[in-house]
């Protein structure tokens, strides 16, 4: 039985819309994940929500409003030259029918979810529709056209004092990165491959730290391709035991993008389900109020596996390795287990050497003790500052309320903490 409180988002809505022909991204994974969960019974475990859809003004919050106007007026045959050039689409990021409902979805989900942890609803809020790591202020990258999680991470920062961002996509989460550069309120921390123009290539090295407050509060994990799930969780679990001695964060924002699993059409990473769900089970097991976001994916069948078998995590709930009979079941022929041996998918050779992650390891260390001689570790010991105690919080509904003068001031972002504030006008 679960101990924990587990919301899910969910719309069939969102599992209906298309990039078009050949596009390696298919919302539909959304829909055959659902089925999957709920074959399971895992639905009953779980508050299932129809989440809100998020407006403009929402989205505003973090993107260029000139931006989003686009998003929201433009259909698929008007789009410029002067356009394409400006928001810098193209065969990546095409303007398809429905596009701004179908980020108005993802992020209202992400949003409502951060708001649910905020108000103490869950502990942990799942949105498998989430999770668009590379949209940038100004324009769409990577199929990611509306940054959910920065909104999502703008939201728990009104109640958290320290949010923490965890990204296990096989891709530098560099939008969420980007937005948070220059704060100590969130520290960054990605997993990924990295090297050989590997999609964003040009960033996610490990000596991308964070600048001004932000500096020791972004950290990379770059890795070589083929690294296995041993490896991985190694390196994983070292990091993070680190980070969490030295950020001790009070919310977690983890981004499972399943395009880092063995098999997947654009990966190259050699990770199993297990290997993929240690990670998301490590996290749980923290004890930290924490968002559950999707990501990359484009294994179709085994992105569903994969988020249904988070799914039964996040619960607590063992689920057999043999699929139920669902409207999908065809997805998981011929021979419809949960857990597919991944000695049967393309095979690719481990590049990272002990040395290497040994290496790695040590130069996170190094730079996460930095954080301790900085000026926002010292919110971590003063009484005023520390965050109101997880009982508390949970007797107070309304933090509102009983706040002091320090917690509230607390609460208000500094000055330039994040972009400027010229989107506050729309
Ligand atoms: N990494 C990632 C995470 C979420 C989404 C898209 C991406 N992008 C890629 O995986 C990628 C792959 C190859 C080239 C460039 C980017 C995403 C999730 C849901 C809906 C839309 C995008
Ligand atoms: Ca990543
Ligand atoms: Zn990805």
């Amino acid at each position: 039985m679960s101990t924990k409180k587990v919301s899910y988002a969910f719309c069939e809505d969102v599992g209906n819309f298309h990039y078009g022909t050949g596009h390696p991204m298919k919302p539909h994974r959304l829909a055959v994940t659902h089925h999957l969960v709920m074959s399971y019974g895992l639905h009953k475990k779980m508050q299932i929500f129809r989440p809100y859809k998020a407006s403009a003004l929402d989205m505003c919050r973090f993107h260029d409003p000139e931006y989003i106007n686009f998003l929201q007026n433009t259909v698929p045959k008007s789009v410029s030259i002067q356009d394409r050039r400006q928001f810098n689409l193209g065969d990546d990021c095409p303007i398809f029918d429905g596009l701004f409902d179908f980020c108005a979805l993802s992020t209202g989900a992400s949003l409502e979810g951060a708001q649910k942890l905020n108000q103490n609803q869950c502990d942990i809020c799942i949105n498998w529709s989430g999770g668009f790591h590379h949209a940038k202020k100004y324009e769409p990258s990577g199929f990611c056209y509306v940054n959910d999680i920065v909104i999502a991470i703008l939201e728990l920062l009104k109640y958290h004092p320290r949010v923490l961002y965890v990204d296990i996509d096989i891709h530098h989460g560099d939008g969420v990165q980007e937005a948070f550069y220059t704060t100590d309120r969130v520290m960054t921390l990605s997993f990924h491959k990295y090297g050989d123009k590997f999609f964003p290539e040009v960033s996610g090295s490990m000596y991308e730290i964070g600048i001004d407050s932000g500096r020791y509060y972004s950290v990379n994990v770059p890795l070589k391709e083929g690294i296995d799930d041993q490896n991985y969780f190694h390196i994983f679990k070292s990091v993070m035991t680190h980070v969490m001695e030295f950020y001790r964060p009070t919310a977690i924002v983890l981004q499972c993008g399943a395009d880092s699993l063995a098999g997947d059409r654009l990966g190259c990473f050699s990770l199993s389900l297990k290997g993929h769900g240690d990670c998301v089970k490590f996290v749980k097991d923290l004890n930290v109020p924490t968002l559950v976001l999707g990501g990359g994916g484009y294994t179709l069948r085994n992105v569903a596996r994969c988020w249904t078998y988070e799914t039964s995590l996040c619960v607590d709930e063992e689920i057999s390795n043999i699929i139920p009979v669902n409207i999908y079941s065809e997805f998981f022929k011929p021979d419809y287990v949960l857990h597919p041996n991944i000695e049967n998918f393309r095979k690719i050779d481990n590049a990272n050497s002990k040395q290497y992650i040994e290496a790695i390891i040590q130069h996170t260390y190094d730079t996460l003790k930095m954080c301790q001689h900085s000026p926002a570790v010292q919110m971590f010991d003063s009484p005023a500052n520390a965050l109101i105690d997880e009982k508390e919080r949970r007797e107070e509904p309304n933090p509102d309320v009983r706040m002091s003068q320090q917690d509230y001031d607390d609460l208000i972002e500094k000055n330039n903490e994040f972009y400027e504030k010229d989107n506050d006008v729309m």
